[in-house]
């Protein structure tokens, strides 16, 4: 399947006068409105191919990013089975971040360059992990919103116009979709908890709520990418709709939890079917992007720190490829 397609136009566009771009562009917009793939060898315009770039890095760092406020709780997690559980989720994220960095060297990108921008400060990653995990009840707050939002946003990508791209997240939203009901499933615990137990549960929800929703990025008015990433089909729903549909799926959630989503604005539409819901603080959105969220230091700070402790790593892998390599030429 990875195959399919591959030079299809690469091999044509050699022959092909760089003058006539406009007919490689029209050639490669068709072949994404009748949902065909794109390729890494395949003719792109640059501007796609930067697209992608851009945000499969910031998917890929906020995976890795991501693992920071659950791993805060490995070591306190309640239980011997919640300690497992939380171990296998963290690690997984680890593992999306490893296939989106893959995905992403497909358009010729190195992961050094990706990991140099992330340690810079350059880069961007999910806003929502620069907040602190205060308690048990986060850790089952951000499985059942952070992961949930997650899904929401990462099912369509499995349908979205880059191969590699696409490909990647069919097993990341399988693996989310496990996180989200583990998430929900601590939370279900509080809530049919002692009195102490449901107030930490609703604790996390009235903290995780705001910032839970300002992961869908930007209103459509706002988002400057939408419009093209749409035309491409690297994004199939606009950033509202995105979080129109979570808003409709999470609400109900909250009441079987027997918890109040803090937004005095919010309630069901009967005419829509939708919920409505209040203004969001996009103040505390930018400032957070801008690096001035409650942990984004922090954040930047563990992860400077686990990429110096981790040199040694790649240099003893570096030279076992490279004995590996001396080796196999001795042989030939
Ligand atoms: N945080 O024009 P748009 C996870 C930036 S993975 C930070 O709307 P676009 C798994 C945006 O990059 C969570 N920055 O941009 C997990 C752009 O900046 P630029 C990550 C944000 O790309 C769970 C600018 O604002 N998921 O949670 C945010 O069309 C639990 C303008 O915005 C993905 O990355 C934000 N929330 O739409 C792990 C999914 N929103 O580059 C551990 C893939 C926007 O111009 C534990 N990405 N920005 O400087 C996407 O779907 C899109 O990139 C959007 C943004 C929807 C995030």
């Amino acid at each position: 399947m990875y195959t399919q397609g591959l030079d299809s136009l690469g091999k044509e566009c050699v022959h092909t006068a760089a003058s006539d771009t406009a007919a490689l562009e029209a050639r490669f917009q068709s072949k994404v409105d009748a949902d065909e793939k794109i390729e890494p060898k395949d003719w792109m315009p640059e501007a796609y191919r930067h697209t992608l770039i851009r945000q499969i890095s910031q998917h890929a760092h906020s995976e890795i990013v991501g693992m920071l406020p659950e791993g805060n709780w490995i070591a306190r997690a309640p239980t011997l089975r919640r300690k497992a559980v939380l171990i296998a989720k963290v690690q997984d994220e680890g593992g999306h971040g490893m296939y989106l960095y893959s995905a992403a060297e497909t358009l010729g990108i190195e992961r050094e360059q990706m990991l140099e921008q992330l340690l810079a400060g350059t880069a961007k990653y999910s806003s929502i992990f620069n907040y602190p995990t205060l308690t048990w009840a986060d850790i089952g707050a951000i499985g059942w919103l952070v992961d949930g939002a997650a899904i929401m946003n990462q099912i369509p990508i499995c349908r979205c116009s880059y191969g590699p791209y696409a490909r990647a997240m069919v097993r990341i939203c399988k693996e989310e979709s496990f996180h989200q009901r583990q998430g929900f499933e601590i939370m279900l615990a509080l809530a049919r908890g002692t009195p102490e137990q449901q107030a930490m549960a609703q604790d996390a929800l009235n903290r995780w709520w705001w910032p839970s929703i300002m992961m869908f990025g930007p209103s459509d008015t706002e988002s400057k990418h939408t419009a093209q990433s749409m035309r491409w089909k690297i994004k199939r729903f606009t950033n509202d709709e995105l979080r129109q549909k979570f808003i409709d799926i999470t609400a109900p959630q909250a009441e079987f939890l027997g918890l109040k989503i803090p937004d005095p604005q919010l309630h069901r539409d009967e005419g829509s079917e939708h919920y409505r819901f209040g203004t969001i603080d996009w103040s505390e959105f930018q400032a957070v992007l801008q690096g001035n969220g409650p942990c984004n230091r922090e954040r930047l700070e563990a992860r400077r720190h686990a990429h110096a402790e981790g040199g040694w790593v790649r240099e003893a892998a570096a030279a076992h490829a490279e004995k590996q390599r001396a080796r196999a030429a001795q042989a030939a």
